[in-house]
């Protein structure tokens, strides 16, 4: 199978263990899936930081935030016959779904794109808040759109799991919009440009009985309030994307149309990464789709890990020809990886 990717050959450019832990007592489980943009003059890097208290004999323990953002864990006997551990990420007790790690988002930045670090004159930590944010927030997409940056994330609680959405212009105050995108949805990404005068969206509500796992795209006049949704990228069965596909980050304008770097799953739960073109002044038309994926998970850091075989991205950085991917390599590592925009748009279909 063709892989386009460039590798950082530094890869992963981030461990669990080049972070702290957001408080006493819990330690970090996963970095991954950062979402990505420039700001004064540095690339900065917004990582999910999935962590759990420290491992207990015998038990698996759920950390959940309660109203006031303070951490309580519910612990589980491993050979509990009500619990059900198939899953290392969404496990299921008596019922209900926990998540075995509660993730925040982490500033990071750089003058390379290679080296990062956390600066230490800036709020750093985004945590879950509320009700609707209580199992934590993750895999954030970040769009700038005029002067402000726009966050969608992924809000997951016991409700169910979907997108929020905060802006900042100067990420030292925030402001926060609650859920724009009610559950099940997330992979949610808007287009960093109005066209005619509209925002923009791609998500990705899914269906367990009719439907499925689609990308959907919307409209908005302010950002906040979405309609006019359309389902414009499926699953294809028998393909590397056939259980599942969702939108990378905010897609990239070309002389050719807007291109958009998504991520497909098979049956397997192998993450691979492809794209499709949408029409530069009318985006619900899609152009074309790469057949193969550009990329798959190939390295030992993308095949063996918290949740191996994954590649998944949801933050770049283009410049001129050159797109520079960050990507959640097996739900555990941050890496970096880099594409010619012209040899991805020549593969499409
Ligand atoms: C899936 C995985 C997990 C994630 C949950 C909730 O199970 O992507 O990593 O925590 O969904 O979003």
């Amino acid at each position: 199978m063709k892989d386009i990717a460039r590798r950082f050959p530094e890869n992963p450019i981030l461990i669990p263990n080049d972070i702290k832990p957001s408080n006493y007592g819990l330690k970090v489980i996963c970095l991954l899936n950062p979402g990505v943009f420039t700001f004064n003059g540095k690339i900065w890097l917004l990582i999910r930081v999935a962590e759990n208290v420290t491992p207990k004999d015998g038990v698996i323990s759920f950390p959940v935030l309660d109203e006031y953002g303070n951490i309580d864990v519910l612990d589980i006997a491993k050979d509990d016959k009500d619990l059900d551990t198939s899953d290392p990420r969404v496990m299921s007790y008596k019922g209900q779904d926990y998540l075995t790690t509660l993730s925040h988002l982490r500033l990071v930045c750089s003058e390379d794109g290679i080296h990062f670090h956390e600066p230490d004159n800036i709020k750093t930590m985004l945590t879950g808040t509320g009700k609707a944010e209580s199992f934590g927030i993750e895999d954030c997409r970040v769009s700038k759109i005029e002067d402000a940056y726009y966050l969608t994330y992924t809000a997951v609680s016991a409700s169910g799991v979907g997108v929020g959405l905060r802006t900042s212009k100067d990420w030292i105050n925030f402001k926060s919009f609650g859920m724009i995108f009610p559950p099940h949805n997330k992979d949610c990404a808007i287009f960093e440009e109005k066209i005619n005068g509209k925002f923009y969206a791609l998500h990705r509500p899914s269906s367990v009985q009719l439907g499925g796992n689609y990308i959907w795209i919307a409209e908005s006049p302010d950002g906040i309030h979405w309609g006019n949704h359309q389902c414009i990228v499926k699953t294809r069965k028998g393909q590397w994307d056939s259980a599942r596909v969702g939108a990378g980050a905010a897609p990239i304008k070309t002389d050719k149309g807007w291109l958009e770097i998504y991520h497909g799953a098979n049956e397997n739960n192998r993450y691979c990464l492809g794209a499709f073109l949408m029409d530069i002044d009318n985006p619900y038309k899609v152009l074309s789709r790469t057949v193969q994926p550009i990329m798959v998970p190939t390295e030992e850091y993308e095949l063996t890990g918290f949740f191996g075989q994954v590649v998944f991205t949801n933050g770049h950085v283009v410049n001129g020809d050159e797109l520079t991917i960050y990507y959640g390599a097996a739900d555990e590592f941050v890496c970096g990886a880099k594409f010619s925009i012209s040899e991805i748009l020549g593969l499409l279909e």
